[in-house]
């Protein structure tokens, strides 16, 4: 089988033409268009990368894991850990919250936020535990993981807003029974909470579109979310700047950032 040498001169104009069409080719098909336009049944799920923009460290975008202390985010952040040496956790949680302090909501989170009143039926469920959605006015959040401005009792589950409260190191105890609380959120190897998988897999098998937001699509029962609604016959878009094992069941994908695209819907 004899391969044509393509001449350097005709490969760059292909590559030229290529990129015209790209480029003039809008971002958003105008069948995503009129799906999102007619839509009466909408869910996105989200994971870190709708937070990247506003400084928040993604766990594995860009090929590198998160470590804490030469320790992989996702051993640090396993119920094994908290078994083994609670007050550990809590510093590596008590650090993120100090992170987040000073960060705010994006136009990834204020576009998701406007969404809510903009259909019949809204879904909006989350991996972040950062609680920049409910900052940015999203309503009835459903936080697969947990949130790291919530403490819970090991005891009694009695909960506690870390917002408030001026804990900033070592290990909180229960306001009701004095026993020490952990950071409410859902460590590697533990269930999610009672409803909140439940609830978004129900309204993932009745979406009519499925946003699939800012995550690499590798942490379970989460991922499993946009295949329920694929298999349910929703249209399911993908917005990420790298491909995810997501991308191949998706309608479409936007390949970008969150912030710049999401607003780009109105
Ligand atoms: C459980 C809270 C029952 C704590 C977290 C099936 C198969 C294989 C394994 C399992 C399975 N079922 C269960 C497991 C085990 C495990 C799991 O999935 N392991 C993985 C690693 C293979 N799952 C569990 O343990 C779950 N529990 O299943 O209980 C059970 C128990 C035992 C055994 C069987 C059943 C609990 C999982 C929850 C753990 N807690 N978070 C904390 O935050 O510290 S998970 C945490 O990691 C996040 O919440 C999130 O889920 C995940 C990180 O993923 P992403 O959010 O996607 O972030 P990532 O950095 O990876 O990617 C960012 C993406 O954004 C990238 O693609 C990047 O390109 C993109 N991006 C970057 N910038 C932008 C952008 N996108 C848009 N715009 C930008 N600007
Ligand atoms: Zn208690």
């Amino acid at each position: 089988m004899i391969r044509e040498i393509a001449s350097p001169r005709r490969a760059l104009l292909t590559s030229r033409i290529l990129m015209q069409a790209v480029a003039s080719r809008p971002l958003i098909s105008d069948q995503l268009r009129s799906r999102f336009d007619r839509a009466q049944r909408v869910l996105v799920l989200t994971g870190a990368g709708v937070s990247a923009e506003s400084g928040v460290p993604t766990f594995r975008g860009g090929g590198q894991t998160a470590v804490w202390k030469g320790m992989p985010f996702d051993a640090m952040s396993s119920g094994a850990m908290l078994e083994r040496d609670l007050p550990a956790v809590w510093e590596w949680f008590n650090y993120r919250r100090g992170v987040l302090r000073t960060l705010k909501p994006n136009p990834a989170h204020d576009a998701i936020a406007r969404w809510q009143n903009r259909f019949d039926e809204f879904t909006l469920a989350t991996q972040n535990v950062d609680g920049l959605h409910i900052a940015a006015g999203s309503r009835s959040v459903i936080e697969l993981h947990g949130s790291v401005w919530r403490a819970r009792c090991l005891t009694c589950q009695a909960r506690t807003d870390l917002r408030e409260s001026d804990h900033e190191n070592g290990v909180p105890t229960c306001h009701e029974c004095g026993d020490p609380m952990r950071p409410d959120v859902v460590l590697f190897g533990e269930m999610l909470p009672v409803g909140a998988f439940e609830r978004a897999a129900m309204q993932a098998s009745s979406c009519e579109v499925c946003f699939v937001v800012g995550t690499s699509a590798v942490v379970y029962p989460a991922a499993s979310i946009p295949e329920i609604a694929r298999s349910a016959g929703a249209y399911v878009v993908e917005v990420n700047p790298e491909p995810t094992p997501l991308s191949e069941i998706c309608h479409e994908v936007l390949a970008g950032k969150a912030g710049e695209i999401l607003p780009l819907f109105g």
